[in-house]
């Protein structure tokens, strides 16, 4: 069916109004430059994080002792966390994958808002050993992490970015469930995740304040924020890739996190800046049986928890990492029946360097009754070509969407083209315009 020229008018004009929206081409952690100030983080109450370990407590004690991968206890604990989270009204999702025959879980939790191209992500693992109920490995992660997240809800926080709360699965047996979870998140959501913040064991009896040096970004705000309660703290060096956000950095998502320390030993010099007992380990019941409730030390955990909010709270108001240089055509271009040939609308590029990253957005606008008649493909400027629209979408009109291409193979400056080919005789329409961001 052919438009007429006031429907078509008429039809842009209803496009135009539907806009184009920019995405944020987020990179590597930008330092925070908020465009709106980020309000006060709160303080943590360490009562409430207390009482979700009571509660992960009971949890083990009422399942055979532990809340380990694969036991009921490790079930009753996501069950737990989930409930907390659902009443909060936060977006949850149960993942699920298999590890040593048994069946594991992952708890996602999304916070509704925010530039969902810029997503600040918080996790902690929520299983424990076997040989115990996992108090402070890792159930004091998970609850400060928790009670951030309620804090989040309590406070109707609207941050710039996107904010995403996980509790994983089976990480004791190898950070299967955070690998799990980065491996089934395609490649153009994981170039949205912006930063990963890990917390397993930050409640050690006889703590240390380590902070991870991956990101620099994330570990300067935590490094601040200890600064500025009197704190020294160093650098975890207690291993690299030791713990879930391995999973993450080695997809590339910059991370960082905090730690107080697991088996070893506690020096005379970092007995001297921390207290504690120089001599014996940071937690004596690392992966024993003795780490329950009295395993913790509530100022190292209350000093963490609020850590964690500050983080959410300062890196969660960032301005994420603006779009990069991007082109637009505004020429219309007509889309003839079909069995007519494709038709193309350029446009040429120039002054980017380097390849186009993996997440080139492109913006199209079709005007064109029964979009389901439609192919239409981004071509590089070597003539690569990547599918956008495959004749979905149906007797819908008009095609104004938004892609993520994984353009990293392709050299930026040169002429792109949109390809568009109507497959389907009756309806016409024409390319209003289209854009490429870089
Ligand atoms: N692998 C963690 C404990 C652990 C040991 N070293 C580090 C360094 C950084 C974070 C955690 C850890 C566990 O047993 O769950
Ligand atoms: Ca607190
Ligand atoms: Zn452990
Ligand atoms: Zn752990």
């Amino acid at each position: 069916m052919s438009l007429s020229v006031s429907g078509r008018l008429a039809a842009a004009a209803a496009l135009a109004a539907a806009g184009l929206l920019a995405s944020a081409t987020p990179g590597a952690l930008a330092a925070p430059t908020a465009v709106t100030a980020a309000p006060t983080p709160p303080d943590i109450p360490v009562a409430n994080v207390k009482a979700h370990l009571t509660q992960l407590q009971s949890i083990a004690q009422a399942n055979g002792g532990n809340r380990a991968h694969g036991r009921t206890g490790y079930k009753a604990s996501i069950d737990y966390v989930k409930a907390k989270l659902d009443a909060a009204g936060f977006t949850t999702t149960l993942q699920t994958f298999t590890s040593s025959g048994a069946t594991g879980y992952n708890l996602i939790a999304d916070w509704p808002g925010g530039d969902p191209n810029s997503v600040l992500m918080a996790g902690a693992h929520l299983d424990s050993v076997s040989s115990g109920a996992g108090i402070n490995d890792n159930g004091s992660g998970s609850a400060a992490v928790l009670e951030t997240a309620l804090a989040v809800s309590r406070s109707g926080l609207t941050p710039t970015k996107h904010l995403r709360f996980g509790w994983w699965g089976a990480e004791e047996l190898g950070l299967i469930g955070s690998k799990y979870y980065v491996n089934q998140l395609p490649t153009a959501e994981r170039a949205k995740v912006s930063g990963y913040l890990n917390f397993d064991m930050i409640g050690s009896p006889n703590p240390g304040y380590f902070v991870y040096d991956d990101d620099p970004t994330i570990e300067q705000t935590f490094k601040t924020y200890f600064a500025g309660i009197g704190v020294p703290t160093e650098i975890e060096t207690e291993g690299d890739g030791r713990s879930d956000h391995a999973s993450f950095k080695n997809v590339g998502i910059p991370v960082g996190g905090l730690f107080t320390g697991a088996s070893n030993t506690k020096t005379s010099a970092q007995a001297q800046k921390w207290g504690g007992t120089a001599g014996q380990s940071f937690d004596r019941c690392y992966h024993s049986s003795c780490d329950n409730t009295s395993n913790i030390n509530d100022t190292a955990l209350d000093r963490n928890s609020d850590a964690v909010a500050y983080a959410i709270w300062n890196l969660g108001f960032a301005t994420p990492v603006p779009p990069g240089p991007s082109f637009e055509s505004t020429t219309d271009v007509n889309i003839p029946d079909s069995p007519a040939a494709a038709v193309n609308s350029p446009i040429a590029v120039s002054g980017v360097t380097g390849n186009a990253p993996a997440t080139t957005k492109v913006d199209v606008n079709i005007v064109h009754t029964y979009r389901g008649d439609l192919i239409v493909d981004l071509v590089a400027p070597d003539g690569s070509v990547y599918n956008l629209h495959n004749r979905s979408g149906g007797s819908a009109d008009n095609l104004v969407q938004s892609y993520t291409v994984n353009a990293s193979s392709e050299v930026a400056n040169g002429t792109w083209n949109l390809r568009v080919r109507d497959a389907a005789a009756q309806d016409v329409g024409y390319i209003n315009s289209w854009k490429i961001t870089f």
